[in-house]
């Protein structure tokens, strides 16, 4: 998919978040000059759009600031200044390509995440990708809980044209991912990208689990994982912040991926956890297709929330 294309993508599925956002501002800022009962209405607008109280905040103080030495309070300012303070948080951050990968092989991806976040879709898009790139794609069934997950992941598997490893339902998760680094270095396979369960009643087990599978998959390459993805669904609002907090501190998350930005009003969550977490945006899920995800470009993300 070339820029245009994948920014237009973008554009579209940002439209409910942009109507809350952009807007909002915009008809805020036809109101005369920046004041302080324009910032704090600004305020309101951003926390209601879940871009979280800090970093709402921290764009209010910004604005502030800027208003103040432009000396140039016209309302018609607001919305550049919000676009451009946005844009200022990612400014340190390194860019890279989230869809290259290093030099182990094979390439031990990981996903974690809640039931139901995008998990197993992801890495149906992931391996198509790498696939697509002429690599040897090798996938661990671990989500080894639920009946359906087997067959949920063999269609993904088989769609994307890479390779199952999988056990039967009830198996040991971390016997599957095992199973699975060995099998993939055997058949010289690139990537192995591993799919684990998310179910919550029982959290504790849960990242107990994915530690599990991380120790022992380290028996095989000490190095691996090398890359684990945390999958938020970003129409949970402030939920995936507390998801984001729970996994990074418990499985060392390497990255995100905020599926389902399409259709959601609350795409705002990707300033917040810009704003809280040093772990980078790596994907967005724009759709349910195979070819719906998108690399996460600041520049991009930015011009396509505030595109007319
Ligand atoms: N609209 C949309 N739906 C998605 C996206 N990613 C996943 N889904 C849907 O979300 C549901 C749960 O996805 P799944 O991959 O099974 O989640 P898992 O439980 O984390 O493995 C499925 O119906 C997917 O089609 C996305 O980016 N956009
Ligand atoms: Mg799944």
């Amino acid at each position: 998919m070339g820029l245009r294309e994948r920014v237009q993508r973008l554009r579209e599925s940002l439209g409910r978040t942009r109507e809350g956002i952009v807007a909002r501002v915009a008809r805020l800022a036809g109101g005369g000059a920046i004041d302080e009962a324009m910032l704090e209405r600004l305020e309101e607008i951003l926390l209601g759009a879940d871009v979280g109280a800090q970093m709402s905040q921290g764009l209010i103080d910004a604005i502030r600031t800027r208003v103040k030495e432009e000396g140039t309070p016209d309302g018609a300012r607001l919305l550049p200044l919000l676009k451009e303070e946005i844009l200022r948080l990612w400014q340190d951050r390194a860019p890279g390509d989230p869809f290259a990968i290093g030099e182990a092989r094979p390439w031990v991806i990981m996903l974690v995440g809640i039931n139901g976040a995008g998990k197993t879709t992801t890495i149906g898009k992931l391996a198509a990708h790498h696939v697509r790139e002429g690599r040897r794609v090798v996938i661990a069934a671990a989500d080894t809980f639920r009946a359906a997950a087997n067959e949920q992941i063999a269609v993904w598997a088989d769609r994307a044209g890479a390779e199952l490893i999988r056990q039967k339902q009830g198996s040991d998760p971390a016997a599957v991912a095992f199973d699975a680094v060995r099998a993939g270095a055997a058949r010289g396979a690139d990537v192995v990208i591993i799919d684990t369960a998310g179910r919550l009643h029982t959290k504790v087990n849960l990242m107990e689990e994915l530690r599990k599978i991380r120790r022992v998959i380290q028996k095989h390459d000490p190095s691996a994982p090398h890359e684990v993805l945390l999958v938020v669904d970003a129409s949970t609002g402030q939920n995936g912040l507390q998801q984001a907090r729970q996994f990074g501190a418990s499985v060392g998350v390497t990255g995100l991926v905020l599926t389902k930005l399409d259709g959601t009003a609350r795409g705002g969550i990707v300033l917040a956890i810009a704003r809280e977490f040093d772990i980078p945006v790596r994907f967005v899920g724009v759709g349910e297709g195979i070819g719906d995800i998108q690399p996460f470009v600041p520049e991009e993300f930015v011009e396509a929330l505030f595109a007319q």
